[in-house]
């Protein structure tokens, strides 16, 4: 007797999506030619319950976030990407803001006593904050706040660091791991392919660059994420090629944790003309992205940049974590038009958003360690709770 999966791709009427969904039940691995074929041709509710049933297998109902805040050093950018509505060029740094040491310090003392375990910092690329200014930075909140786990700068910012203090990048990511950094957000990946790169941030890091760096952490024994900017002027064999990449990454070194398609959002930037991506074609790039990156444990909606709906709609499209809390600064996806003008959300409140989907929340730390499970809290307990507020 077949389950209701089996019989959906059975049912499906192409026959070339038939054989895919099929490979996924067998948990075979899909081609570069299968992940270009899912978005030209399966069906929203296939490719879905294809993701959903994957996340299903690996992780159950489990919903992860953690309890995190955000510091960012500056929005001043020596870069010009074209998506970007957050930085200040560096000739108008008067424009931005620059934030330092003491003053990130005393954001991180103003979380004394409460149960954060994350601190993701990461900003504008400025000369002056060179190598040795994050360095002592780090090895300074490690100092006040030892067990905080700091998961901190792009591939970006650590190319250019790196670049400027002359020290290769083996011997950049050991001085800033021997200080005290954990691990890598995914930031800074964009779309690798240069075709595309080219249009949108000619003068960054390429891709051999950011993957590197990304290698080089993981050799080092650090976790890292890896994102995806999509939904601008990218087409889906871009999409394929930019997670083939990280794929073969992966499979080399398991480093990395998490993969965060980040929906480009066209407000206030030079890319402003550019329509954004539909509800349907995001759903169905988390849902692909769920068959094709097989070797990542985790997938996850950044709920800042989609909007708290859209992200509980992510959790029956192949997403298991909702990155964090976020008690933020954070300014990046609200200056670039999202609906998210307050990026900040109270344990309950994430609590509460998975429940209504009837998922199960799961507080972790950045790697993935259970840290409390919520499925039989009560959330007009947790509310009125200080400690979740
Ligand atoms: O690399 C910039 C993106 C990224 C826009 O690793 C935009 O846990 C959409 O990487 N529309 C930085 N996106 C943020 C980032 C991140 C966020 C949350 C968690 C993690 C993690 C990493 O923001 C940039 C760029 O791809 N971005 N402008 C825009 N207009
Ligand atoms: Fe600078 Fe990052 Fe904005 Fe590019 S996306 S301009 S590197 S802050």
């Amino acid at each position: 007797m077949n389950t209701g999966i089996e019989q959906l791709v059975a049912s499906a009427k192409d026959a070339e999506i038939r054989t895919i969904g099929e490979k996924v039940l067998n948990r075979s691995r899909l081609s570069f030619d299968d992940g270009v074929l899912l978005f030209e041709k399966a069906p929203l509710p296939l490719v879905g319950a294809l993701a959903n049933w994957v996340r299903e297998q690996m992780h159950g109902n489990k919903t992860y976030f953690n309890r995190n805040f955000h510091i960012e050093p500056t929005n001043v950018c020596v870069f010009a990407c074209k998506f970007c509505s957050y930085s200040r060029l560096y000739a108008h740094r008067e424009e931005g803001w620059e934030l330092s040491t003491e003053q990130m310090l005393d954001i991180v003392k103003s979380y004394d006593g409460k149960p954060v375990t994350e601190v993701h910092i990461v900003g504008g690329v400025h000369p002056k904050m060179n190598l040795y200014f994050f360095t002592d930075l780090i090895k300074k909140i490690k100092a006040h706040r030892p067990d905080l786990h700091v998961k901190g700068f792009t591939a970006v910012e650590l190319d250019y660091m790196f670049r400027k203090a002359k020290v290769s990048v083996e011997e950049g990511m050991k001085l800033l791991h021997t200080a005290g950094l954990d691990s890598m957000p995914g930031g800074g990946a964009e779309i690798f392919h240069p075709d595309v790169r080219v249009q949108i941030c000619d003068d960054k890091v390429d891709a051999d660059g950011w993957l590197h760096i990304h290698k080089t952490a993981h050799n080092l024994g650090m976790h890292t994420n890896a994102t995806m900017l999509y939904g601008h002027i990218e087409q889906y064999h871009h999409r394929v090629d930019h997670m083939e990449r990280l794929r073969q990454l992966q499979d080399e070194t398991h480093g990395f944790n998490t993969f965060i398609p980040l929906k480009f959002r066209n407000h206030d930037n030079e890319m402003s003309h550019v329509t954004e991506s539909t509800i349907v074609e995001d759903m169905k790039l988390y849902a692909v992205a769920r068959l094709y990156m097989d070797n990542f444990p985790h997938l996850k909606a950044y709920w800042p940049m989609l909007g708290r709906q859209n992200a509980q709609l992510t959790l029956s499209f192949g997403v298991n974590d909702l990155d964090g809390t976020i008690d933020d600064t954070t300014k990046i996806y609200s200056m670039a038009g999202s609906e998210e003008q307050t990026p900040a959300l109270s344990t309950a409140q994430l609590v509460s958003l998975i429940k209504q989907v009837r998922r199960e929340p799961v507080e972790r730390d950045t790697l993935y360690n259970e840290v409390k499970n919520y499925k039989d809290a009560d959330v007009a307990e947790l509310a009125v709770n200080p400690l979740y507020n």
